[in-house]
């Protein structure tokens, strides 16, 4: 009797001694990918880059996507690398499709950056990609307001209520985001509203890639829309709703459905303004802007 159970015992420990080593395989030694700061460009002349706006990178190898990974400013991001020897890896710099963090993707107007490069196991390779704009043949600048200097691309507006806040280019302020001049709103005490167009009215095309960016710091929030003229009259499309934000952050706010939408109903020669408001409630405050660039792919 004992010696039947000691042989089952014996039996036991050699199945899980059996089966432990397969858990205890050595896992594949990895290197890693250690990701800092990644920006993009701005102005290919000064060099001008910013990491207001990217939240994501998408990391390709031998094309074929391996991770998606959240950035951040200011700290380290660490992504494992399995595949070792000379390597081809590429990298999409993404972003929160208008300003929602649910909808990561890569950002269609920024090029991907190329990475051959020897990866030995256990290695750490660190980057600080830098992403440029794709070339511009291949996209229109609709709108470029950096409030540099020349006339203002976007110019008071009052689609109901006049505005009473102040709405000028500030010029050699310590907290300008780019270059020397920035788009300012303040609203002092009594101040409620401001609206803002585009100076001058642009065609779009149904269909095609079409995005708004807008880079702001604000304490009172503000919405952005579309103002259109197309055979069923002058609308107005509000598209979001951006809340305060105490730093510089870039929003990238996709177009494609609301100039789908409008064109439907206007026609194909209907006109589009950007259009910007705020209601500041009787709230002192104040909305920065800079650098708002509306795109369109050509084809
Ligand atoms: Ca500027």
């Amino acid at each position: 009797m004992h010696r039947l159970r000691l042989a089952a015992l014996v039996a036991l420990i050699c199945v899980c001694l059996g089966t432990c080593e397969q858990l205890d395989k050595p896992e594949p030694a990895a290197a890693y990918l250690a990701i800092q700061n990644p920006t993009v460009e701005l102005d290919s002349v000064s060099g001008f880059s910013s990491n207001t706006g990217i939240r994501n990178l998408w990391i390709y190898y031998a094309g074929l996507l391996q991770s998606v990974v959240r950035t951040s400013k200011d700290s380290l991001v660490t992504v494992p690398i399995l595949n070792t020897g000379r390597s081809d890896f590429a990298i999409d710099g993404g972003i929160f499709e208008t300003g929602q963090s649910a909808f990561n993707i890569p950002y269609p107007f920024w090029q991907p950056l190329n990475l051959v490069t020897n990866v030995v196991a256990q290695d750490t390779l660190l980057i600080s990609p830098k992403f440029r704009y794709i070339a511009p043949t291949f996209f229109d600048f609709i709108v470029k307001e950096d409030f540099e200097g020349g006339s203002m691309d976007l110019v008071p507006f009052a689609s109901g209520l006049a505005g009473d806040s102040t709405f000028m280019r500030l010029r050699n302020n310590a907290s300008v985001f780019q270059g020397n001049g920035m788009g300012y709103v303040h609203f002092g005490p009594g101040d409620v509203f401001f609206e803002a167009i585009s100076a001058n009215s642009f065609s779009l095309v149904r269909g095609r890639t079409c995005y708004l960016e807008i880079t702001y710091q604000n304490s009172i929030p503000f919405q952005v829309g579309l103002l259109h003229q197309g055979s069923s009259g002058l609308g107005t499309y509000e598209i979001i709703n951006v809340s305060p934000s105490s730093e510089w952050n870039t929003i990238y706010i996709n177009l494609i459905t609301y100039v789908r939408q409008i064109i439907n109903l206007g026609g194909d020669n209907t006109e589009f303004w950007i259009w910007l408001k705020a209601d500041g409630a009787d709230a002192e405050g104040y909305i920065q802007m800079d650098d708002i660039r509306l795109l369109q792919m050509k084809n």
